[in-house]
């Protein structure tokens, strides 16, 4: 499926990394469940909902909006995770925590490619991730370490 990118600006880092944000969008406190949505190059492939940041947006914004395109969730950062390195795709991404309050049932990716979510527990998120992001399965690893502390 092809997706048009409207958006084309893209900000990078000092060291010429590409900017993003992303959520991990748990369903309750317990933060045993986790939010994942289809790739948008893949109906197969699940994916953290995330992307890159816009001119004269934080970071904790485009994690916010991207959730809301990607997924059709809305809710309350609950604190920032880390900021993970894709050295091969030279892009770095601010990864926070989101309580989901509201899960719309129609959104812009749903509408415009298709995309789907769905709740994965935790293991199955790694297992889903491992293989083709093997970086955002990391993030779920640090969640389940975070949660032992
Ligand atoms: C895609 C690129 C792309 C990235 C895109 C990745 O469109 P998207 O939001 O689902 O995510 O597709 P994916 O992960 O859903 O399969 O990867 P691909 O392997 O299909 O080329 O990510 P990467 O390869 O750089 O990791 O990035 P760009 O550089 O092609 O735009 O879009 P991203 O970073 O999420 O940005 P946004 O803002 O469009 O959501
Ligand atoms: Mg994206």
């Amino acid at each position: 499926m092809v997706k048009t990118k409207p958006r084309q600006t893209r900000i990078y880092d000092d060291e010429g990394y590409r900017r993003r944000a992303a959520c991990l969008c748990v369903k309750n406190e317990l933060e045993n469940e986790v939010l994942l949505v289809t790739s948008s190059s893949s109906q197969d492939r699940w994916v953290v909902p995330g992307g890159g940041l816009e001119p004269h947006e934080d970071s904790r914004e485009a994690a916010v909006r991207e959730v809301i395109e990607e997924a059709g969730v809305k809710g309350d950062i609950i604190r920032c995770l880390g900021t993970f390195e894709n050295r091969e795709r030279k892009h770095r991404t601010d990864v926070y925590i989101l309580a989901v309050t509201q899960e719309l049932q129609e959104w812009e990716d749903s509408t415009a490619i298709g995309r789907r979510r769905c709740w994965f527990t935790l293991d199955e998120a790694i297992e889903e991730l491992s293989s083709h992001k093997p970086i955002e399965s990391n993030y779920i690893k640090l969640l389940i370490k975070d949660k032992a502390n």
